[in-house]
């Protein structure tokens, strides 16, 4: 008898999701561009659910039918030459379905051009990396709604569970499940950005060690900021270093590495008009960080230029409160890109649905998404989470905390990119009045760009 699905690409995340779907009772055929990573694979496993292929012909004959292909390589040309190679060996019907970080925009072109041959083509963010991938990832599925009956089961089968529910539900059309898993990327930029700016901030006014912020993060983590980033960042203060007497966090490099999903995440947000400050801000400050010399350099040339602030133990709670608050606006600022890409993409996205999904396997998986998903459920047509009474009860509540954490932060000279844009962010958005009758002059002046009045209808334009 024929195998029920097939996964091409046997690096870290294949070789995970193929064993993780074996596990669940599936029979897999898997097939890897060099072979040797199917011998390995082969090698390894001990389950009968997995046949190995060294041809892709073969492998596709393997398949019962309609044909379910998960590519699994590295996303850009190679998804393109995989499917290339595959398309002579399928029959109409079939379905390819690209698991990896592909962007969204390709797998929109992707999708169109395989329908229209009449394949279906699925995008699908799978988020939770190694770990995830064995043992349960968050996944997000867009493509042709009448295909994902023939997928949905075995997804779901294989998602994490959050609170009983699995992580996975179908998206939307095309490029939706890629979208979602890159706006996820950009939330976990700054989510992580958070943390480091809370930590900073720790070390900085409190001269916090590793152990006293072991001890810090743990207790947090207990309370509404209960996330896998926080009880993570808990563990790293506590791990020593095996090759000196110092905790591991402090020998290790101050300079950011990055794989590209925050950068597009800015690019789209630029492009769809929609600001989302802290999840740019938090890219960028990789950017900044990874030049280490030119810091070593200024650092010298300016010295120190900012009085650094004491602040005693009852300043914990504080940063406890900015970090939350910081983080409720880089998550609206997420959702509202979202919500704008739904409506230019014709995606009817179920906000309240994707932030359940997030709540298991993957990287920003949090207790504080229910708050999210009942947000949107009492109110599908929310325009920005901060309208929501529960966000607002929480920002009213530690606005003032947070003003202190950000203007301690600036006055000592501590960079906090990403707690300072969360909070111009929401002064922005709650400002009745913002100072743009100015700017509006302005370009009217230079470029007669004309302007509206307050008082009348009508577009003006003054000779100035
Ligand atoms: P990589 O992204 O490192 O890709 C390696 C795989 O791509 C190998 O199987 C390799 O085959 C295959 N490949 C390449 Br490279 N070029 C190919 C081509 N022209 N034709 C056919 N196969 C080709 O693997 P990964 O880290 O397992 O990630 C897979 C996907 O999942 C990526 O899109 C990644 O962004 C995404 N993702 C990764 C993580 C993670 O934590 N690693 C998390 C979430 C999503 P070879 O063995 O013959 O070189």
């Amino acid at each position: 008898s024929r195998q029920n699905i097939g996964v091409i690409g046997l690096a870290v995340m294949g070789k995970n999701l193929a064993l993780n779907i074996a596990d669940h009772g599936y029979t897999v055929s898997v097939f890897n561009r060099s072979g040797k990573r199917t011998q390995e694979l082969l090698a390894e496993c001990t389950t009968n659910n997995i046949e190995g292929y060294f041809s892709l012909e073969e492998f596709v004959q393997s398949l019962e039918r309609p044909r379910k292909i998960i590519l699994m390589v590295k996303a850009g040309s190679p998804v393109n030459d995989i499917i290339k190679q595959l398309k002579p060996c399928l029959t109409p019907g079939d379905i390819i379905i690209d698991g990896g970080n592909s962007y969204f925009a390709d797998t929109i072109n992707r999708s169109r051009k395989l329908e229209a041959e009449g394949f279906h083509y699925f995008g699908v963010g799978i988020s939770g990396g190694e770990e995830g991938a064995r043992r349960g990832p968050a996944i997000m599925p867009g493509g042709d709604v009448g295909a994902y009956e023939s997928i949905g089961q075995i997804l779901t089968d294989i998602s994490a569970k959050a609170e009983g529910e699995p992580c996975c539900r179908y998206i939307g059309g095309d490029g939706a499940g890629h979208f979602v898993k890159m706006v996820h990327n950009g939330i976990e930029y700054a989510d992580m950005q958070l943390i480091c700016e809370a930590y900073s901030i720790l070390k900085g006014v409190m001269h916090m060690s590793p152990s006293d912020l072991h001890e810090v993060f743990k207790e947090w983590n207990q309370g509404e900021l209960n996330s896998y980033l926080i009880g993570i960042t808990s563990d790293i203060f506590a791990k020593k270093d095996t090759d000196s007497d110092h905790y591991l966090v402090d020998m290790i490099l101050d300079a950011a590495g990055q794989k590209g999903t925050g950068k597009w995440t800015g690019q789209v947000a630029l492009e769809l008009g929609i600001p989302i400050p802290t999840i740019t801000g938090a890219v960028f400050e990789r950017y900044l960080s990874s030049d280490k010399a030119t810091r070593m350099e200024a650092g010298k040339l300016y010295g120190d230029c900012a009085k650094t602030k004491q602040r005693g133990a009852d300043f914990v709670e504080p940063v406890r409160k900015a970090l939350y608050a910081s983080k409720i606006c880089a998550y609206a600022q997420g959702f509202s890109l979202m919500l704008e890409a739904s409506r230019q993409y014709g995606w009817k996205l179920n906000l309240s649905g994707i932030a359940k999904i997030f709540r298991g396997g993957c990287i920003i998986r949090a207790q504080f998404l229910n708050k999210i998903a009942d947000a949107y459920s009492d109110d599908s047509e929310l325009k920005n989470l901060l309208m929501d009474n529960y966000f607002k009860t929480v920002i009213e509540n530690y606005t003032q905390a947070w003003r202190d954490v950000v203007a301690t932060a600036v006055t000592s000279g501590i960079s906090v990119p990403g707690f300072s844009s969360a909070l111009a962010y929401f002064d922005s958005y709650r400002t009745e009045t913002l100072p743009m009758n100015l700017l509006q002059a302005q370009r009217d002046y230079f470029g007669a760009h004309t302007y509206q009045r307050i008082d009348k209808e009508g577009t003006y334009h003054t000779q100035w």
